[in-house]
């Protein structure tokens, strides 16, 4: 295709006059939210009481984000388009809140701001004060996916948001500080995983206004030939939009967003149509502007437009500073706000005219209250994926291997509907869901060799060696009204530990929003846990995200341990259908034991926490009463369990020993902090209220007293984990260095059970004499015993 030019401004006269007074419409209304509690038409002189007390928000970022979005709704208008806003720099609430206040869709939500001057004033009241809506775009702004207030996401958002979205346009503003970020800086490759068949297209408009909170930014300070080659260097073709004069700005922007718009649309059109296969080159737009743009130009003799001064309130004493608020009272007045509204507070007919229509808005566009279009998946039957159990102990293939197959299905059945994914950083293949690859590809807009494998221009499957993108395009995907899974390495989901605060916080706020429809659960499957990268050392081995995620709002997170691959199917079923929540899975790849069958496990998993009685050896209820408790939770644990318990029933024969299972993480809490928490009858029932109770758990251990503090029996609880003793080693051996495995196990129950006596001393030596065998051992042959590869579970 040929370079892409703006071309002449498509705007009469008439038309720039009404976007320029849609403009200033906004920007009114930004600094209203600002700084005024009352008198918001300025109807009788500024007075020291008609400003807020407490002076908090970002007049910065603003003015540039409502130019761009008077601009989108004139391109909207003109092509028809299906449009979301995206609103990356920091906090550019005012903007969202003004522009979505003007075209309506804000008042449908929110009757009492109603398009008056009693809701103006409210309008104005409630940003950033007590009780009333963030400073940024939040879940409570219409139109927004994007929660504004950490840096870096609003690029990977808006790819998630036009994947299987063919007609969709995000129009994504990208601040020139949030571009310093690491996952916004590698953002830009999503245009690699683009399909522009059956994707939508991203347009992003880099606000260069050249200033972060205190400092200049990168960008904005690089020549701009430099910044050019950097954004094609990237694969994109960016048009410049530069000045500050309005008449110019306004031919300028729209000669560029027109060009931009009908590029998407070649391209577009080439792909689906006329069969090009060649990568695009998507166009996209540097917006310099400057940074608090049409407010005061200085302020006791400093220069405030344009510089980093007008980051956030640039006059922030008008009620003890009679100069300033005569400052403010100018600068609101500048904008001609009679001009704007009728005296009645309604915005003038001539300048509402601006906005599109009905769902054309983009404050009232359903791809941006996704659960609305969210439709349920079609659902294979997991039970039709079972592992055959005969006995307990069978040897099993690999957890993640079996629920391959079913995931592989899940894609299959949905295909048709093309809205679920799988997604994660180059490991599919490493974490056993190989099985997918049947089904479909990885989705690849990049050349490709013959010894490639997998890889096709439509696929379900996005691969980025960057779990920032991983993670924001199935946050962006999800919040569109679809379904996914990310599988990562357990240790390298910590990458993404604060994009999964941010998620869990907006799922929290949005849930208790009427008009926001839940959408599908973030859903993790961590699988090359800890336990199991033994060869790729200690910086592979870390099990802590389960500890953070547990730290976010009891309703929107879950954690799930399954212990084996049945369990793990009913479980990925459960997670896949839910809403609203995020769930984390944590499964292993490597052959290991089975321990129950299909019914078993629907069952096990349905209850999240059970005794195995087949395991144990305390009698039948109601007579059982154990002397000790041994509870487990995660598949590697679990299987040091069970042969704990089988040398304590070897050596041991008189000890009743009562085995617990727990794959629901939260139904430790107590009922009254988490919807899945145990009452304390419940819980006693299963760890007794004074047996002493060895917990091998597959993370930190402290995390299992957190969860059981207030219990009666948590005084008997000894909880062994993963203690940071990792490095390269047998698997055996990493269970051994955290104290985890089958003969500290067994040790810690005979220490806690003073009536082993003499004979319970003489099992500790020999079980410690075991782990000097096994130590020995693995220096020598570098591989573990025999007789722990080859165990197998038996009560004989
Ligand atoms: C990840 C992250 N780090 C730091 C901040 C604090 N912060 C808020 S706004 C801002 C500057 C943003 O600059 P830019 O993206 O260019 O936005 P604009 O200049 O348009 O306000 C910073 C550093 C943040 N919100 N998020």
């Amino acid at each position: 295709m040929t370079p892409l030019q703006p071309l002449a401004s498509p705007l009469t006269p008439e038309l720039r006059a009404r976007i320029d007074a849609w403009w200033r419409a906004a920007n009114y209304l930004a600094v209203g939210q600002i700084y005024l509690f009352d008198n918001p038409l300025l109807k009788r002189p500024l007075a020291v009481d008609d400003i807020k007390h407490m002076l908090l928000g970002h007049w910065g970022t603003t003015p540039g984000q409502n130019f761009v979005y008077a601009h989108l709704n004139r391109v909207i208008a003109k092509y028809d388009l299906d449009m979301v806003y995206v609103s990356g720099p920091g906090h550019g609430g005012p903007a969202v809140v003004a522009n979505t206040y003007l075209e309506g869709s804000y008042s449908e939500i929110y009757p009492d701001v109603s398009r008056d001057e009693a809701g103006l004033r409210r309008l104005f009241k409630q940003f950033s004060f007590p009780g009333g809506i963030p400073s940024h775009a939040s879940p409570e702004t219409p139109g927004s996916i994007h929660e504004g207030g950490e840096l870096g996401y609003s690029l990977s958002h808006s790819f998630g948001a036009v994947f299987d979205n063919p007609a969709l346009v995000v129009a994504c503003v990208v601040g020139d500080g949030e571009a310093e970020t690491g996952a916004l800086a590698t953002a830009w490759h999503s245009n690699k995983f683009l399909d522009p068949v059956g994707d939508g297209a991203v347009l992003p408009i880099l606000h260069l206004n050249g200033w972060k909170i205190a400092n200049p930014t990168i960008l904005a300070r690089i020549p701009r030939e430099e910044l050019a080659q950097l954004l094609q260097g990237c694969g994109w073709e960016p048009l410049f939009v530069e000045g500050h004069e309005p008449e110019p700005m306004h031919d300028a922007m729209a000669a560029a967003l027109d060009a931009c718009i009908e590029r998407i649309r070649a391209i577009q059109h080439a792909a689906r149509h006329e069969g090009a296969t060649a990568r695009p080159r998507w166009p996209m737009i540097v917006l310099a502007s400057p940074k608090g743009w049409t407010g005061p130009k200085e302020i006791d003799g400093l220069k405030v437009e344009g510089t980093f001064r007008s980051h956030q309130v640039p006059l922030s004493d008008p009620r003890v500073n009679p100069a300033h608020l005569r400052m403010l009272e100018t600068w609101l007045q500048s904008y001609r706000p009679h001009e704007l509204f009728h005296a009645d507070g309604r915005l003038r007919e001539e300048v509402a005219a601006l906005a599109p229509a009905g769902t054309r808005r983009m404050g009232a566009n359903p791809h941006a209250n996704g659960g609305l279009l969210l439709r349920d998946l079609h659902m294979p039957d997991f039970r039709a994926y079972a592992v055959d159990v005969p006995v307990p102990g069978a040897p099993g293939i690999g957890d993640t291997h079996v629920l391959g197959r079913f995931i592989r299905d899940v894609i299959a059945l949905n295909e048709p509907t093309r809205n679920f994914r799988l997604f994660g950083p180059d490991e599919t293949l490493s974490n056993g869901l190989g099985a997918v690859f049947d089904a479909t590809a990885r989705q690849w807009e990049g050349s490709t060799l013959d010894d490639d494998q997998f890889l096709a221009r439509s696929g379900r499957v996005m691969e980025m060696l960057s779990e920032h993108q991983c993670e924001g395009w199935l946050e962006g995907y999800l919040l569109t009204g679809r379904h996914g899974l990310f599988n990562c390495y357990e240790a390298f989901i910590h990458i993404v530990d604060s994009m999964f605060n941010q998620h869990a916080k907006w799922l929290k706020v949005t849930a208790k929003l009427a008009w926001r429809a839940r959408i599908a659960s973030l859903n993790y499957l961590l699988a090359s846990h800890v336990w199991r990268q033994d060869h790729n050392g200690f910086t592979h081995q870390d099990p802590g995200f389960i500890d953070h995620v547990m730290n976010k709002k009891p309703e929107v997170v879950r954690v799930y341990l399954p212990p084996d691959a049945n369990c793990l199917l009913s479980v990925m079923d459960h997670c896949l259908r839910s809403r609203h929540y995020v769930n984390v899975v944590v499964a292993g790849k490597h052959p290991s034991p089975q321990w129950l069958t299909m019914d078993q496990a629907a069952s096990h998993c349905a209850a999240g926490i059970g005794i195995w009685d087949w395991a144990g050896n305390e009698g039948p209820a109601p007579d059982a009463a154990p002397d000790l408790v041994m509870a487990c939770c995660g598949d590697v644990p679990t299987l040091e369990t069970m042969a704990a318990v089988r040398l304590l029933r070897e050596h041991l024969p008189q000890l009743r020993v009562r085995v617990v299972n727990v794959v629901d993480l939260c139904r430790l809490m107590p009922h009254t902090e988490h919807p899945h928490g145990l009452d304390d009858r419940a819980f006693d029932e299963l760890f007794t209220r004074d047996r002493p109770v060895i917990f091998a758990f597959h993370a930190y251990p402290w995390l299992i007293h957190r969860l059981t503090y207030r219990r009666a029996n948590h005084v008997n609880f000894h909880v062994r984990g993963y203690k940071e003793e990792g490095t390269i080693t047998t698997a055996f051996d990493m269970t051994v260095l955290n104290e985890l495995d089958r003969f500290h196990l067994a040790m810690d129950a005979i220490d806690r059970l003073p009536q082993t006596g003499e004979h319970g001393l003489s099992v500790k030596r020999t079980l410690q004499a075991r782990l000097v065998d096994h130590k020995q051992y693995i220096d020598t042959h570098g591989q573990d015993l025999p007789e722990i590869r080859n165990w197998r579970w038996s009560t004989t």
